[in-house]
């Protein structure tokens, strides 16, 4: 997407404490390390390359998952979480400086919103940190606001409602463009709880005019990505329930727009990385919202449910990008909700679980898997990819993080830092205990 490497300048974690820590395992990791290499050379593999692809692999980190998550239940705070933007961006370079992996965050706006954006971008850089997407949010009323998204926002009835949901986006456009982003998220809410209450065509059309309004003010090397999602907060049906919507939708809109796959956004059980296939296939695949989930849109840590699934998925872009030979860059970013862990120690797992995936599928030997499938040898088939799935790489993991500045062991050296024992004497302690996301 054409971000530009950002130089931190400021280190929250001393390396002299990432020093320390990684000295303590360094001797067992490099022992790890050259068995690994032994066993992948064994089947032609180089250790060595698929590091280097992975010191490539960059994934954005969700702002709102920087605090202490809630459900419509309750939110319980965490003393030391961040309070605003700033904060959070603190955060998220803890996370990058640990990993290596994660130099972007993506914001919620007007969640994320602040006076000056310049300086928000002088104060991300000076960590290390740019700006991925930005989120729009059209499923909440802000305080002031001259109409209610009660009734849908983008799709609403109401022409002024839309013109207002219309204006958010475009106003999103205006603040990404000055911190530097190459993308608008638009998840709506919009939808129906009874038969009969919403139109189906004529909400979906409405949505369409609506997004005509947005997408004609992208700038060019803007991405616009539609995340589709099957229900909540509605629950009967949802404008852009699903990936075919979706895909009719960015097709309808023009190329710079582009569908994004949420994990958590499906019914049960449905084969998502077939969805992700087809919407590489006919080039609509924008970008991902990581996480995980067991029923509902849990938004648990990605790969902690499910890790195969991850590993399937990631199966499909290492094949979509081969066959796409480069021209293949769809925004990895996080979509996650820490309800009662250290949001920083969820996603330095949740990056592990993400850069695992990437590599076990970089590791498939796609020449004998297409021979297999070509002569229906199932079980050959099934094994190629299983083989890979059950190879432990976590050494080359911890390899690219080391080599990047990071950590042998992230959460280990984080406890270490006693970063957030820090925070709670600096930040302010927030009271809000009630229910909703952030
Ligand atoms: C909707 C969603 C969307 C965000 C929100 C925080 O469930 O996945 O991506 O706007 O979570
Ligand atoms: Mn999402």
């Amino acid at each position: 997407m054409g971000y530009l490497t950002i130089d931190r300048k400021m280190s929250l974690i001393p390396p002299e404490v990432i020093a320390a820590s990684n000295a303590k395992l360094m001797s067992a990791h490099l022992a790890d390390y050259d068995a690994l290499a032994v066993r992948l050379a064994r089947e032609n593999i180089d250790i060595e390359h698929m590091v280097d692809r992975l010191m490539t692999l960059q994934v954005g980190l969700p702002s709102w998952g920087m605090v202490s998550g809630g459900t419509r239940y309750a939110r319980f705070p965490l003393p030391g979480e961040p309070n605003n933007i700033f904060e959070k961006i603190e955060d998220c370079s803890v996370v990058h400086q640990l990993t290596g992996l994660t130099p972007r965050v993506s914001i919620h706006l007007p969640w994320d919103k602040t006076d000056d954006y310049s300086e928000l971008r002088q104060y991300a850089e000076n960590l290390g940190i740019g700006f991925d997407a930005i989120n729009s949010n059209t499923f909440q009323d802000q305080t002031g606001q001259a109409r209610s998204y009660k009734y849908g926002s983008l799709s609403h009835s109401n022409a002024a409602t839309r013109e207002q949901a219309i204006q958010h986006n475009i106003d999103c456009i205006e603040a990404g463009k000055v911190l530097g982003s190459k993308a608008l998220t638009v998840w709506i809410g919009d939808g129906s709880n009874f038969p009969g209450q919403n139109e189906f065509t004529d909400t979906l059309e409405r949505y369409l005019e609506s997004l005509k309004g947005v997408y004609a003010h992208l700038p060019n090397d803007w991405r616009l990505l539609i995340e589709h999602k099957i229900y909540e907060p509605a629950f009967y049906s949802t404008v852009v329930q699903d990936w075919g919507t979706s895909i009719l939708c960015a097709q309808r809109l023009g190329e710079k727009a582009q569908c994004l796959v949420d994990l958590g956004h499906h019914a049960p059980n449905v084969n998502i990385e077939m969805i992700v296939a087809r919407l590489a296939m006919f080039g609509k695949l924008g970008g991902f919202h990581f996480n995980d989930s067991k029923y509902g849109d849990d938004d648990l840590d990605s790969g902690s449910i499910n890790p195969f699934q991850l590993f399937l998925v990631f199966n499909e872009l290492i094949s979509a990008e081969r066959r796409a030979k480069g021209q293949f860059d769809p925004a990895y970013m996080m979509d996650q909700s820490h309800n009662v862990t250290d949001p920083i120690e969820s996603l330095l797992n949740s990056a592990r679980a993400i850069a695992g995936a990437y590599v076990k599928a970089l590791i498939v030997d796609r020449d004998a898997l297409k021979g297999y499938q070509e002569d229906n040898d199932v079980i050959m088939a099934h094994n190629c990819l299983r083989l890979s799935f059950e190879t432990d790489v976590r050494p080359a993991l911890a390899m690219a993080r080391v080599r990047a500045g990071g950590a042998i062991d992230p959460i280990a050296t984080y406890r270490a830092s006693g970063y957030r024992n820090q925070k709670m004497k600096t930040r302010r302690l927030r009271s809000d205990l009630g229910g909703g996301i952030v």
